[in-house]
């Protein structure tokens, strides 16, 4: 796998319509008060701030009624993203995308798998955001997104961007999961999507569970790695900001360790950083620890 690391574009995509909490369109704003793009300065790369994505302000207060909620809205935000992601790409540059809520994979996927025949991904989540219309428990299409780039979900979603399905379930490797609905282990299971729980990231420790997954995908043949990160994977202590705590978490340090291993693996194509609510953080804490991880994904050595 070859990338010009040199050249990386950030994309801040302010959309909150993937779920009910309002703060996380603020994301991308707090992130980059958090010295994202300073921080990859620094490295040595160089950076354009692409800017937000438009995202219209619609008024809305819905609630889960059987159908996905704001499916218009992710929609046109999707379009938009995929389209902007693609440009970036063409233009030999490495997209770094701030969210925003984590429906805004719809899009950024969309958009990478125009350059990639056999797409790897990493996603690192509390969640494994596999859930069908059949399947969520919420109508949040944030709990989707997986799901749709499968293939499998609603008809509109499912072909932004051109045909479904952009990935393949062997090509997925989920690490920090704790919180995975019903629906979801069956399909899990029933795929056998390769899966490092927390469970295994304490039986193992990170640094095996890491060296696993880059074997893995390597085994795949993978042309290029999509890392994902939900700030939700770390243990709430560390990212108290997101929009669905779960206890149990990765810590700082285990965090940390995952990003240089996969910067030395010299594997990561394109990467995202979402569900960093402002509203719900601490000081900034939770954007700190985002661009902090990305110092790392990026290249940042401590000596
Ligand atoms: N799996 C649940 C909850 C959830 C998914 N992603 C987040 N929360 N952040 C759902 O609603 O699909
Ligand atoms: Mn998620
Ligand atoms: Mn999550």
């Amino acid at each position: 796998i070859s990338l010009d690391r040199k050249k990386i574009s950030i994309i801040g995509v302010p959309s909150d319509y993937g779920q009910q909490r309002r703060g996380v369109d603020m994301g991308p704003s707090a992130m980059r008060y958090a010295g994202a793009i300073e921080r990859l300065e620094k490295l040595g790369y160089d950076v354009i701030d692409e800017g937000d994505i438009s995202v219209h302000r619609t008024k809305r207060n819905k609630q889960y009624d059987g159908k996905l909620l704001n499916l218009e809205e992710v929609l046109e935000v999707s379009e938009r993203l995929a389209k902007k992601v693609d440009e970036v790409i063409k233009q030999d540059r490495f997209p770094v995308i701030l969210g925003g809520d984590h429906s805004i994979s719809i899009g950024s996927i969309a958009g990478i798998r125009k350059h990639y025949q056999n797409l790897g991904i990493i996603w690192f989540d509390a969640h494994t955001d596999i859930n069908t219309p059949e399947t969520t428990p919420s109508g949040n299409i944030h709990g989707m997104p997986l799901a749709v780039n499968l293939g499998l979900g609603d008809h509109r979603l499912i072909s932004i961007a051109g045909n479904a399905p952009k990935l393949k379930f062997e090509n997925i490797v989920f690490i920090g999961a704790r919180s995975i609905d019903e629906g979801e282990k069956a399909l899990i299971k029933e795929k056998n999507i390769k899966i490092f729980t927390m469970h295994e990231i304490d039986r193992m420790g990170m640094s095996k569970v890491i060296e696993e997954t880059v074997e893995y995908l390597k085994a795949r043949h993978v042309d290029g790695v999509h890392m994902s990160i939900d700030l939700d994977a770390l243990d709430p202590i560390f990212t108290p900001g997101v929009g669905t705590p779960v206890p149990g978490g990765i810590t700082y340090r285990e965090s940390h360790l995952a990003m240089e291993m996969l910067e030395e693996a010299k594997m990561i194509t394109s990467c995202e950083f979402v569900e960093v609510n402002p509203i719900l953080d601490e000081r900034n804490k939770t954007a700190n620890t985002a661009v902090a991880l990305m110092g790392s994904l990026l290249g940042e050595k401590l000596v």
